[in-house]
């Protein structure tokens, strides 16, 4: 790693790695095949404080920066990239959100046990029909005296299922009165709220112990004081708030870079074709060759993106070029994983095609690769 590390950063480093090693790795192909979520991941990553990590910490947070929480992010996403999602949502998206735009009271109820891991949170923007058009959302909030009374279906929603907190973007403008991206506002859901039902868990194709759902609101009836920040402003909270959390996804997308390059390194050295191990023949060794450096470069950008963060600059140029990078460097190096390993790659006994599935993801949630281009593009006009 390019990076220089702090005694901090080892520190966490090493815990990621050891516990992502020890207790995630052995199991992550198992929770795969059986789509099987366990709460028990929750408990502990919690208890390490992983939940938490740049809540300050009168909110029992670890207080990190930025940079150190995506190391131990790329640690967790090596070994499981389904629980790295569900870290990288929790920390970058509902805490962060809470943090900044949350009263006192709102971030005394939820902050707290949300570090600790006892509220998994989860962030809901995205509609069946709103997608990359995220601002054509169409779920609407309606005031009714001290409540709001939300319809319409939330998708996509990472953890969903089992969040104790899911901030979710509805249109509080009328019908009558359509106030684009600014008719949008922010409300913090809880699951005992009358109303809000899971109407569809999705089968995917990769992170598959990472639960994905639809959320249909039905006349969900949500007390006035759980609307996040200013009303109308809900829109620019969630694209904010998607230029760091696109640092998660590419610290997520670089470990499942490194897991590629890692299986491919012990794998060429012991496969033998032709008289020798494969890793003697320069078609095996350019791969591998390839592979680091295009993973050192995503990373590098990464850390530069979390750097201009933490001196609190604009991340939405650099977070866009680090999650376009990494997700394409991950994509590309499971490839060259699955290829290296042949027809052993192709099947579920070796964890490369774990890899090529988890990886593909990454080049579509928190904005496409070709939303980060529009992004990226504009930002060069400004
Ligand atoms: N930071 C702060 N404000 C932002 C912003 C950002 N990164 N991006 C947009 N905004 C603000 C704009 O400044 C604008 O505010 P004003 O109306 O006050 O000028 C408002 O939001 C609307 O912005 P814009 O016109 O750029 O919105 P678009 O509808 O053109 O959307 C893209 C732009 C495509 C970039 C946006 O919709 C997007 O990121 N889509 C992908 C959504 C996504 O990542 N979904 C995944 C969810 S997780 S599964």
């Amino acid at each position: 790693m390019l990076t220089q590390l702090t005694d901090t950063q080892q520190e966490i480093v090493r815990a990621a790695r050891d516990f992502a090693q020890s207790e995630l790795a052995p199991l992550a192909g198992e929770r795969d095949r059986e789509s099987r979520f366990d709460p028990e991941v929750v408990r502990q990553l919690g208890e390490l404080g992983f939940l938490g990590m740049m809540l300050p910490e009168e909110y029992d947070g670890l207080g990190l920066d930025t940079l150190t929480y995506l190391l131990a992010l790329e640690e967790i996403a090596v070994a499981d990239a389904s629980t790295a999602v569900m870290m990288s949502v929790h920390n970058s998206l509902p805490t962060q959100m809470l943090l900044r735009w949350g009263t006192a009271a709102q971030k005394e109820q939820f902050l707290k046990p949300m570090a600790r891991g006892e509220l998994l949170g989860a962030f809901a923007l995205s509609e069946p029909e709103a997608g990359s058009d995220a601002s054509a959302l169409r779920a609407q909030a309606v005031r009714d005296g001290d409540h709001w009374v939300l319809n319409g279906t939330k998708a996509w929603v990472t953890s969903g299922s089992h969040a104790g907190v899911i901030v979710a973007m509805a249109r509080t403008d009328t019908p009558e009165q359509r106030r684009g991206s600014r008719g949008i506002s922010a409300f913090i859901l809880t699951p005992d709220l009358p109303g809000l039902r899971i109407s569809k868990k999705e089968d995917k194709m990769g992170l598959r112990a990472s639960p994905t759902v639809q959320l249909a609101f039905e006349d969900l009836r949500v007390p006035a004081d759980r609307l996040l920040g200013e009303e109308g402003q809900g829109f620019t909270y969630a694209m904010q708030s998607l230029d760091n959390g696109r640092l998660g996804i590419a610290a997520q997308a670089t470990g499942i870079a490194r897991a590629a390059l890692e299986y491919s390194l012990a794998y060429a050295d012991e496969r033998r074709q032709f008289g020798k191990a494969i890793r003697e023949f320069q078609a095996i060794q350019f791969k591998l060759a390839d592979m680091a450096t295009r993973i050192e470069a995503a990373r590098a950008v990464l850390h530069g993106a979390a750097a201009a963060k933490d001196r609190g600059e604009s991340t939405t140029l650099s977070g866009a070029m680090a999650k376009l990078l990494a997700s394409e460097t991950a994509m590309w190096a499971a490839t060259q994983a699955v290829q290296i390993y042949g027809g052993y790659g192709y099947v579920t006994d070796y964890p490369v095609e774990r890899l090529f599935r988890d990886a593909k993801v990454t080049e579509i949630y928190e904005g496409t690769s070709e939303v980060q281009r529009i992004v990226i593009a504009r930002e060069l006009y400004r």
